[in-house]
């Protein structure tokens, strides 16, 4: 599986704070460590910023190369702080992200098409977060015709049935892994499929436990790319012991401590 880091996002009070100060070193230590503890590729949120939110993320994009060197995932609502993402990242990087709603796919298609980029696709459009699996599956097959009419293949397509916490929209939560199995299908070869993994547990208490539990289940059912906490060592073990329990990584009793 493809791992994500999700750390350097503004919605971390330290990291809102790293981003205030321009403090670089804070950031590309953020970015040093989870590449370390297995990151493959990092995202980069600016978060709820008031100013100049293009200039920051231009700024992260610059710091965070200079300290590691994988693909960067440029993460905002806002198509004009993703372009000036893109333009700053030396590799081809990852669009984070579009709906399915006409005026996003509009203006993030073309520059996942000029920069060589992947993109990530929340199942939602116009009309909101789809109550179930089924509406998701709709949308995503809506998205799929979309990117492969722009010229980008199904490999560079990420797919994210958007995970909800669990205290909040509790039926959600089989709802996104019932997605993530007809995502499977939707295609041959099929696209990948993502989650915000700890969206599940925001608000609630032991969110380890909860987010290495629907980990596991997300896997289970064909999940290939998560944006989660690679700092959390229980979480990466039950990456690996999973990998090894689907046969994706050789046996090895060294994997299990
Ligand atoms: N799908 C896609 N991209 C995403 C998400 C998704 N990007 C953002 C988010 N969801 C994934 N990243 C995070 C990062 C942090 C947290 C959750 C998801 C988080 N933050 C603490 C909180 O809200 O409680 C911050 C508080 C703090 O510790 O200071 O949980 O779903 N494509």
């Amino acid at each position: 599986m493809y791992v994500i880091g999700e750390r350097i996002n503004g919605m971390f009070r330290s990291v809102a704070r790293a981003i205030r100060e321009r403090n670089a070193d804070a950031i590309a230590d953020l970015a040093r460590r989870q590449v370390e503890a297995g990151a493959h590729v990092l995202d980069l949120n600016t978060g709820p910023t008031g100013e100049d939110p293009a200039g920051i993320m231009t700024w992260l994009v610059s710091v965070v190369q200079d300290a590691v060197d994988v693909p960067l995932c440029i993460d905002s609502p806002r198509p004009a702080v993703v372009a000036a993402g893109l333009k700053a990242c030396r590799r081809p990087a990852i669009i984070n992200s579009t709906t399915g709603a006409r005026e996003k796919l509009d203006a993030l298609l073309p520059l996942a098409a000029e920069h060589g980029a992947g993109i990530i696709a929340l199942t939602i459009d116009e009309r909101g977060i789809p109550r179930n699996a089924e509406a998701r599956a709709e949308i995503a097959l809506a998205i799929l015709a979309a990117t492969m009419e722009a010229g980008i293949p199904p490999e560079r397509l990420y797919l994210d049935p958007i995970v909800l916490p669990v205290n909040a929209a509790q039926a959600q939560c089989k709802e996104a892994l019932a997605a993530i199995g007809a995502f499977r299908h939707l295609c041959d070869p099929p696209p990948h499929i993502i989650v915000g993994l700890s969206n599940v547990s925001q608000g609630a208490p032991n969110r380890s436990l909860i987010n290495r539990t629907y980990l596991a289940m997300c896997l289970a059912v064909g999940l290939d790319t998560a944006i989660l906490d690679p700092l959390d060592e229980e979480l990466m073990a039950v990456l690996r012991a999973a990998n090894m329990l689907l046969d994706k990584e050789i046996y090895a009793e060294g994997l299990l401590g």
